[in-house]
């Protein structure tokens, strides 16, 4: 290929792969580069270091990418014999000092800046008791499971109750893997680690604000993501009450198929799992309890920690597909 074409070629094929780039991120509908709608207090103090380290980052980027490129067809071959020498340079101290300190003093004030924001993330206002509600936050293989006061349990849907001071207790179950409670617009990424307890808070006006599981946990990592529906305190005191009187419920069975099960399972072809239409144990609440709370073979111990009502919501909602293929 003639060198002209050549360039045009290379040209054209850098700046194609920049605008996709450019577009995918913009194109996110979520921000894109940038981070989310800040709706918690620690949020916005989150997105002020995101924003102040981008502004950094992004200058050294153009910077140095820009004297990449510069460099790149400033000193190209061009018609230079290959086997040319080019000048031997010892030393500059003037630019060696330079790269040393600016460096410094950038880092010295993206640590000042964090250091000045920092004391205003963590400890959650003062607020009567009353006001404040604790939600238990469980990360399980492969799906979200939230506890709350009272005993009432959902699946990769928190509810909760809005401008109100949210403790979020983010437990890792011992036989568990890492995962990781992420909810981008509430501020803040905790893990969940076996055998420890993390602890973040929120408040948040009422809204459906998208979580994720931010940590490589396994073949169904991809699948767990969670809404936190931030409701208004009425709404929230009665799903609760609902859930906790009607504990072994199809509501919550459904979930706890669609959320813990679907995620390996299938009724009608097999997937990570067997097809699960027409296996007996679907109405089987013993038999059931046993693999849930043991594994199988190869099928984790999925609902190792569930209740006997949570085992009973399963069954009141699969019973319908233990007999007969599929549906
Ligand atoms: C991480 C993947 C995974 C998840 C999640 C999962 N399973 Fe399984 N399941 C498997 C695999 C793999 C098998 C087949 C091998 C075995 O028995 O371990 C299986 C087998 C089964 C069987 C057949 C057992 C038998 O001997 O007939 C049933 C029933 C079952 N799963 C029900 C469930 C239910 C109900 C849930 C949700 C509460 C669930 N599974 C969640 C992977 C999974
Ligand atoms: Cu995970």
């Amino acid at each position: 290929m003639p060198l002209g074409v050549r360039r045009t070629a290379f040209a054209t094929l850098g700046t194609t792969l920049v605008a996709l780039a450019a577009s995918a991120a913009a194109y996110a509908g979520n921000g894109g580069f940038l981070p989310g709608q800040a709706h918690s207090p620690n949020a916005h103090r989150i997105d002020n270091a995101f924003i102040v380290v981008s502004i950094f980052t992004g200058v050294i980027f153009v910077i140095v990418e820009g004297a990449l490129i510069a460099f790149i067809v400033k000193y190209r071959r061009g018609k230079r014999p290959r086997t040319a020498e080019g000048p031997q340079i010892h030393g500059s101290t003037r630019l060696e000092v330079l790269w040393t300190v600016v460096p410094v003093v950038i880092l010295a004030l993206i640590g000042a800046f964090v250091f000045w924001e920092l004391p205003g993330i963590a400890d959650a206002p003062k607020a009567a008791a009353a006001d404040e509600t604790t939600i238990q936050v469980e990360g399980h293989q492969f799906y979200w499971l939230f506890r709350y006061p009272n005993g009432a349990v959902s699946i990769n849907r928190m509810v909760a109750p809005a401008d109100q001071v949210v403790h979020e207790r983010i437990i890792g179950l011992d036989w568990e893997v890492n995962h990781s409670w992420w909810v981008p617009d509430l501020g803040g990424k905790y893990d969940s680690i076996p055998g420890k307890v993390n602890k973040t808070w929120f408040k948040a006006p009422a809204g459906d604000y998208v979580a994720r599981c931010a940590e490589l946990c396994g073949i169904q990592h991809a699948l767990m993501d969670a809404t936190v529906q931030v409701v208004p305190r009425a709404q929230y005191d009665s799903f609760i009450q609902q859930r906790s009187a009607n504990a072994n419920g199809v509501n919550l069975g459904h979930e706890e198929f669609q959320g813990a099960c679907q995620s390996c399972h299938r009724l009608d072809h097999s997937y990570i799992g067997p097809a699960l239409g027409g296996n007996p144990l679907l109405g089987d609440v013993k038999g059931l309890t046993t693999l849930l709370r043991n594994g199988g073979v190869q099928m984790p111990a999925v609902g190792k920690n569930w209740t006997d009502a949570q085992i009973q919501a399963l069954v009141a909602y699969t019973k319908q597909y233990a007999k007969g293929a599929g549906g």
